[in-house]
């Protein structure tokens, strides 16, 4: 008999989304970027500002460390389908460059880049809700740093709009996902899911701080289990109960595939605490 669950709790505040399917096309380019010049791969495993200093790219050897070029087509998890749209050849993306006093990009300035890693927070326009994509097959996404005889692309100074502001905010978005991929009941696709105890919790602490009170904290969670009697999942915080997820039992028919059942649930709660543990009772 088999419990388990995973959890993605959130508070949201305002809206952040980092649209990156832009720009891509079906049409192939008749050579690669790659087929010329010195490259140096770059892992990362989330989102980020990256910095690298002048000083490093003369030292790993870049041919041009002056004009240095950062590329990457990291959107996430590539589609299932093959028409689907998919990048094709490598894209280069605008970088900050750090140049001192002399505007000239040499020894003591740096570059700075946005890189994504894997995953995904998806931000729904008409619910207003994330969603979180997780990528089936890497945690790890690659950029690519090369160099050239001319200036890379360059991260300008956004237009300023002569119109006096009429909102202002000091608050943003927490988000948190939680998620073990331990267990894979069936041995085969792609849902992982971490097993569950009657007797011992699974505690998780997003560590966020500074909350709004008057926004709620907003959990969604995805459970799944594979038993003849039906189960039920219970998440609570600080001793009181958030939400109960039942999930029903199987007719258990030896020839069969015993394929478990999943449920969803969501549950919103004002964040006196933030320290929700989920448990199941059978
Ligand atoms: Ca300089």
């Amino acid at each position: 008999m088999l419990k388990t669950v995973q959890i993605a709790c959130f508070a949201s505040l305002i809206s952040l989304l980092n649209p990156d399917l832009n720009g891509i096309s079906q049409d192939y380019t008749p050579s690669s970027v790659l087929s010329a010049g010195k490259w140096f791969k770059i892992a990362l495993t989330e989102d980020n500002i990256y910095r690298i200093d002048y000083s490093r790219l003369k030292q790993i050897g870049l041919e041009y460390p002056s004009n240095p070029m950062v590329f990457g087509n990291n959107t996430g998890q590539l589609p299932y389908f093959n028409d689907a749209p998919h990048p094709d050849d490598l894209r280069e993306i605008a970088i900050y460059t750090f140049t001192g006093v002399d505007g000239v990009f040499n020894e003591g300035d740096y570059l700075l880049f946005y890189g994504k890693g894997t995953n995904r927070w998806i931000f729904d326009n008409e619910t207003g809700e994330f969603s979180h994509s997780r990528h089936n097959y890497s945690d790890t996404a690659f950029y690519f740093l090369t160099s050239g005889p001319a200036q890379a692309k360059r991260i300008g100074p956004a237009d300023e709009s002569m119109l006096p502001p009429n909102y202002f905010s000091a608050s943003s978005d927490a988000l948190h996902i939680h998620e073990v991929e331990s267990d894979n009941i069936l041995h085969s696709g792609r849902e992982w899911y971490q097993p569950v105890s009657s007797s011992k919790d699974i505690e998780v602490n997003p560590g966020f701080r500074e909350l709004v009170p008057s926004e709620k904290i907003r959990y969604t969670i995805k459970v799944l289990a594979r038993a003849s009697a039906s189960t039920t999942f219970r998440i609570s915080e600080n001793g009181s109960i958030l939400t109960t997820v039942p999930v029903d039992g199987l007719t258990w028919h030896p020839q069969q595939v015993r394929m478990p059942r999943l449920c969803r649930s969501q549950a919103k709660q004002s964040p006196p605490h933030l320290n929700p543990s989920i448990k199941y009772l059978s």
